[in-house]
């Protein structure tokens, strides 16, 4: 029994913490003062938006915050991961579609979380560039935002400060599309673990509406199991969205992003969706308002939206 939430609960959050440029956590405020909610209201959705989640208090019950091996930013990124799983997890018991706009993707690592203690059989198709699998072990940066999905999957050594992250996704149950900058190491644990990524490679060869049909056949060949969302705006080419942090050029057209956003919604599984990396602060008005824009009519593909 998968439920279709008819309300969506903006969780709005301004964070930072997973990677080194400043102004990620802008990506949210500038996505919400665009109009997201009310252009939402216009595809016959309630939403629910009580505000930005505030990460101040976090900050400032860490007095120091010193790298853990290379992560950086490990207590801060860990306590506000937590809360952000706590209040995904609490919108989707509330029978609500959860929708995260970050904020960098370490914040992932609480989404995903998050919508599986409510939905165990639920399968993840992550859009991105990167694949955001690096472990303690491989991390070159040492930014969380390369390695969420690691932890989600229990691989790489144990850090006690992450403990609350329960290794609740299988490796079959995540599926990747837009991979173009994977790091050697993350190469290698993707094919150690049998998992599944269409690449921009892929994408080409194939054309992304088959794409889309390969890779929710393989973590969803039944069409019933729930599905979570993550979409990382770094997947789509910088021409498209040039204001994000780790832009890789041979991205996904705008059209092929939008594509994979109204295919998942046209599953009548989706049950929570990310959008991350919008980092309005990094290049010039025109550039950021595309950004945003973007941002903006990707969720709205998403939850419903129909050229027709
Ligand atoms: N993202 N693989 C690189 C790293 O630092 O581990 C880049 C990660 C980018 C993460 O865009 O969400
Ligand atoms: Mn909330
Ligand atoms: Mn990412
Ligand atoms: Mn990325």
């Amino acid at each position: 029994f998968i439920p279709e939430p008819k309300t969506a609960a903006i969780v709005g959050c301004p964070f930072s913490g997973g990677q080194p440029k400043a102004g990620v956590d802008e990506g949210p405020i500038r996505i919400v003062e665009a109009g997201i909610i009310p252009q939402l209201e216009d595809l016959g959705w309630k939403v629910k938006f009580d505000g930005h989640h505030e990460f101040e208090n976090i900050s400032a019950s860490l007095t120091s915050d010193p790298p853990i091996g290379k992560l950086k930013n490990p207590r801060l990124v860990s306590q506000v991961t937590e809360a952000v799983a706590k209040a995904v997890g609490a919108h989707a018991q509330n029978g609500e579609l959860p929708v995260t706009i970050g904020g960098d993707h370490s914040l992932a690592m609480g989404t995903i979380s998050g919508t599986l203690s409510h939905y165990p059989n639920a399968c993840v198709v992550w859009v991105d560039a990167h694949a955001d699998i690096n472990t303690v072990e491989t991390t070159d940066s040492g930014n969380i935002h390369g390695m969420p999905v690691s932890f989600l999957l229990g691989i790489g050594s144990k850090v006690p400060e992450f403990s609350w992250v329960k290794p609740l996704l299988k490796p079959d149950s995540i599926v990747y599309i837009g991979l173009r900058d994977v790091d050697a190491g993350e190469k290698q644990i993707l094919r150690e673990h049998n998992i599944k990524a269409f690449s921009m490679h892929e994408v080409d060869r194939y054309g992304i509406g088959k794409v889309v049909e390969m890779a929710l056949d393989h973590v969803n060949p039944k069409r019933d199991r729930p599905i979570h969302l993550s979409f990382d705006v770094d997947a789509l080419d910088p021409s498209v969205a040039p204001s994000t942090g780790t832009p890789v050029r041979g991205g996904l057209t705008f059209r092929e992003g939008h594509y994979i956003c109204e295919a998942v919604y046209e599953t009548g599984l989706l049950v929570a969706l990310d959008l991350m990396e919008v980092n309005p602060s990094l290049k010039d008005p025109v550039d950021v308002e595309q950004t945003v824009a973007v941002g903006c009519s990707l969720l709205r593909s998403a939850l419903g939206e129909t050229l027709l």
